[in-house]
């Protein structure tokens, strides 16, 4: 590949038309905005604000070397998994790859045991032995964190199968990236989950970039909404940085599988702000590109804004919360540090070989 060609990708577009610029897509227009109450957009921003600060916790304690291995950072892609879960209920399930603290946060789990786990404790969900890239509450109905790009996928099929079969009401939300949505065995799942109208949510999570390379040089249809086409699975581009827009699809899309009318894809418009992993060059991109985004289109700062301006709460009262919310964090960074590493003898169990 000629230099100039490997140097950052600019041929996508950073700034639309509109109030806000958007990574690929202008914002939803009213009629497609979730009204949240009081309470939901308080929770929502709460919500966001946990993966944030815990995420950037996470971010250090890699520096300092407490965490070791795999770690995918989510900070940017928050209201993507809360509007989501905002949508679901108790028993509906949830899957995604490896960029997966923020779905197990939004799933309930305690921020105590991912920590844990990310620090290698036997505390951890996975008892220390799964890292970053693999944890589990059957309880909380999270199925992994799953290291091999796209294997969630039809296993998320397998899940919403399971649900049909068992006549229970229940959606499995499937997560997966870009990059992932060009593996082949997306598509077998897509075929399956039509044919037999499984209860599936595919959200795709269009972060922009599949580690250095960017949907325009990897992809032959960027819109992501539209890969199901051919299996005849309605779907479409949500504005992943606005929680209300995404709540606003994921309730339709929720309603659509429960009517068992089969899967559903929502290609949710996102941006990540950090590395691909803890090693990244970032020579794919620009500073300008990740600023401008942050600056005009961050999910928290948006919902913190429409908190104020409507009145809901003044600046001290979201003081408080956010320093509820570090609390929570460091209480969570102190109890990972103070457990104990797994037992040796503790190697082969719970593996399998
Ligand atoms: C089958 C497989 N191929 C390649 C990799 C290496 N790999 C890890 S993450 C990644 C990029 C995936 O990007 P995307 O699906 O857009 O998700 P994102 O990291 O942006 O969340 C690749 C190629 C892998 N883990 N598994
Ligand atoms: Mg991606």
């Amino acid at each position: 590949m000629p230099k100039a060609a490997r140097k950052a990708d600019k041929s996508a577009p950073v700034s639309e038309p509109g109030k806000r610029s958007r990574p690929t897509v202008v914002p939803n227009p009213p009629e497609k905005l979730a009204k949240l109450t009081t309470e939901q957009e308080l929770f929502a921003y709460q919500q966001m604000l946990l993966i944030r600060r815990f995420e950037e916790r996470a971010g250090q304690m890699y520096g300092m070397g407490l965490i070791g291995g795999f770690c995918h950072l989510y900070i940017g892609q928050e209201a993507v998994v809360i509007g989501m879960q905002m949508a679901i209920e108790d028993g509906d399930q949830v899957i995604t790859g490896y960029r997966d603290h923020g779905h197990m946060l939004a799933c309930g789990m305690d921020p105590k045991g991912v920590m844990a786990e990310l620090t290698g404790r036997s505390s951890g969900y996975s008892q220390g032995k799964g890292g970053s890239m693999h944890m589990f509450s059957r309880e909380k109905n999270f199925f992994g964190g799953h290291g091999i790009v796209a294997a969630q996928v039809p296993l998320g099929t397998g899940l919403a199968f399971a649900n049909h079969y068992r006549k229970n009401g229940r959606v499995c939300l499937t997560y997966f990236g870009d990059g992932a949505a060009n593996q082949g065995q997306v598509y077998e799942s897509f075929n399956m989950a039509e044919l037999w109208k499984l209860p599936v949510i595919y959200v795709i999570e269009n972060n922009r970039y599949a580690m250095g390379t960017s949907v325009a040089r990897s992809s032959a249809q960027t819109d992501f909404s539209k890969r199901g086409a051919s299996f005849n699975i309605p779907g479409e581009q949500v504005d992943g940085m606005d929680v209300r827009a995404v709540k606003a699809a994921a309730d339709k899309a929720v309603a659509w599988c429960r009517a068992g009318k089969g899967p559903y894809i929502l290609e949710m418009l996102t941006y990540r702000y950090r590395g691909h992993s803890m090693s990244d060059p970032a020579k794919y991109r620009t500073r300008e590109e990740v600023n401008k985004i942050r600056e005009e289109s961050d999910p928290i700062e948006m919902s913190r804004a429409r908190i104020l301006e409507a009145g809901l709460l003044d600046e001290d009262e979201l003081k408080k919360i956010e320093k509820n919310v570090r609390d929570t964090v460091t209480q969570a960074a102190e109890f990972a540090q103070a457990g104990p590493e797994p037992d040796p003898a503790e190697l082969w169990t719970d593996i399998y070989r």
